[in-house]
């Protein structure tokens, strides 16, 4: 596919083609056809593709589930037709083809739908400028540029051909774009050419998504320190005692020292604090030097602003959790957890009942007689112990919180089985090991639902509510599905 996106018409052509001659001999589904569609699109020669879908329009190929509303696009007879296609896509759960999409169409989306196209143009570009997808956010730029032309803000159409020039060169596509190398603001290029990088930064820290959450942002954050510093290990470590938050993108070496700042060769740990509570570590090395006077102070500027940047957005990604979560268990809370179902069952897929949802109640079993029996104290070791357990056979699946007092609650994205699956793992887990772990038994009672059964929030968790209740009435220590 990669000579679609660089829009080599005769060489594309010819290597899909022979795929294509391949699959039809071997009676094989004709995948090839939506490659060739798309690369005569790309190509800017639309009358072959329609001629293309015309020929094969009855082909089981052409029609998957995402490549069928291109066709629609590409066939569209009015506008009216082609906006019908396009909402019903845009409000699909389908991401492939989104920045083809936009660029292909960029006009006529433009006509039909102006709000969308823009929201979705900085949704895409936001989202591939910090998954650092070049290839695609140079699809997304096009279109970009496009529209600003289109409602002409001169500003943001430089703007945006400036980022797109500096990705073309990155990519190392300059002869394949040429068009968009503006020799009038090439000076301009030029000028800001040490400022790069910091630029870069800046335009992911803007792009980052205000709900990012820790993990996300330690990875954003390691691109950004390997682009800058072109280092070839990254270490980056937080913790947040206040909520028992812990995040950490891949190993310090061992025996490194932090606080330290060697140039040759490159090597820095840098520790520093949020506040008395939340720490972080950064460490970086690579195997090349920084000796040059102008470079080293360079490099000085740089690390002082990279930490600035850092600490600054760690706080605001600190204090949004903080809010979030149960300070005794670093769970989520049930108001962030009611907000994580919410979104989940507002998915189309869910609502169509094509997906399904699982939530569980979960209980511990008379705690109040362990309070009694053992004190506060222990009381809440076992809480931060449940709460372990169920964070670690919970995740990959959904999420956990703590719903009040003794009480959890957890959604999965998988059907009620899998969720009966999670719980008795749970369930048996605590069982077998509280005796060790406390000197006693602890034990857990769980309810069941899902969205196939229930369709508001409320409904939903009142039916596992209700079966949470019923496995305490039978006794407890046991998952209730129904
Ligand atoms: P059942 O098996 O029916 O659930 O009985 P139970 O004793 O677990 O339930 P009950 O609702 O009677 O008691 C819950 C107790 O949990 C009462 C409350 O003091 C205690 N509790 C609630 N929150 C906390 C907390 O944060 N820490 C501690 N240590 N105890 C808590
Ligand atoms: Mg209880």
């Amino acid at each position: 596919m990669f000579h679609s996106y660089l829009r080599h018409y005769e060489k594309g052509w010819e290597y899909i083609n022979k795929a294509l001659l391949v699959e039809k001999e071997n009676d094989l589904p004709h995948s090839s056809l939506r490659a060739m569609i798309l690369h005569e699109m790309l190509c800017g020669k639309k009358e072959n593709a329609r001629e293309l879908i015309e020929k094969y329009r009855d082909d089981p190929a052409i029609h998957t589930r995402a490549f069928e509303y291109l066709v629609r696009m590409i066939i569209a007879r009015d506008d009216e037709e082609f906006f019908r296609a396009w909402s019903e896509y845009v409000s699909s759960p389908y991401t492939l083809l989104r920045e083809e999409i936009l660029y292909l169409f960029t006009d006529q989306i433009f006509r039909v739908d102006k709000g969308k196209l823009e929201e979705e143009l900085n949704k895409w570009d936001s989202f591939y400028t910090s998954e650092m997808t070049k290839l695609s956010l140079l699809y997304v730029l096009l279109a970009k540029l496009r529209y600003y032309e289109l409602i002409r803000n001169e500003l943001k159409y430089n703007m945006t051909k400036l980022r797109l020039m500096k990705l073309i060169k990155q990519l190392g596509i300059e002869d394949d774009f040429r068009e968009f190398l503006d020799e009038d603001l090439e000076p301009q290029v030029d000028n800001i050419l040490t400022g790069y990088e910091i630029i870069e930064t800046l335009e992911i820290l803007r792009s980052l998504d205000q709900r990012v959450n820790l993990d996300e942002f330690l990875r954003i954050f390691s691109n950004i320190i390997i682009s800058i510093f072109r280092t070839q290990s990254v270490f980056i470590s937080v913790t947040d005692k206040r909520v028992n938050l812990s995040s950490t993108i891949d190993f310090l070496p061992q025996n490194k020292q932090t606080n330290i700042v060697k140039l040759d060769p490159l090597e820095v740990g840098i520790s520093g604090s949020i506040d008395e509570y939340s720490e972080y570590i950064i460490y970086l090395a690579g195997n090349f030097s920084i000796k040059k006077e102008s470079e080293v102070e360079e490099f000085w500027n740089k690390l002082t602003l990279l930490d600035e940047l850092f600490s600054n957005q760690l706080k605001g990604i600190i204090y949004r959790e903080r809010a979030m979560r149960d300070s005794l268990t670093g769970l989520y809370n049930r108001c962030r957890f009611t907000q994580i179902l919410k979104e989940y069952l507002e998915e189309p897929q869910v609502k169509l009942k094509q997906k399904e949802i699982s939530v569980f109640m979960a209980d511990i079993d008379d705690f109040k007689k362990i309070n009694d029996n053992y004190g506060h104290m222990k009381g809440d070791e076992v809480l931060r112990n449940v709460a372990k357990i169920l964070q670690e056979e919970v995740e990959g699946f959904g999420i956990v919180a703590r719903y009040g007092g003794e009480e959890f609650v957890g959604v999965l994205e998988a059907e009620k089985n899998k969720c009966l699956e999670v719980c008795e793992n749970i369930r048996r887990r605590l069982e077998m090991a509280s005796e060790s772990i406390f000197g006693f038994r602890v034990t857990l009672s769980f309810g069941i639902s899902s969205s196939l059964e229930r369709s508001t929030i409320t409904e939903i968790l009142g039916l596992a509510d209700q079966r949470l209740y019923k496995a305490k009435e039978m006794g407890k220590n046991r998952v209730c599905i129904e």
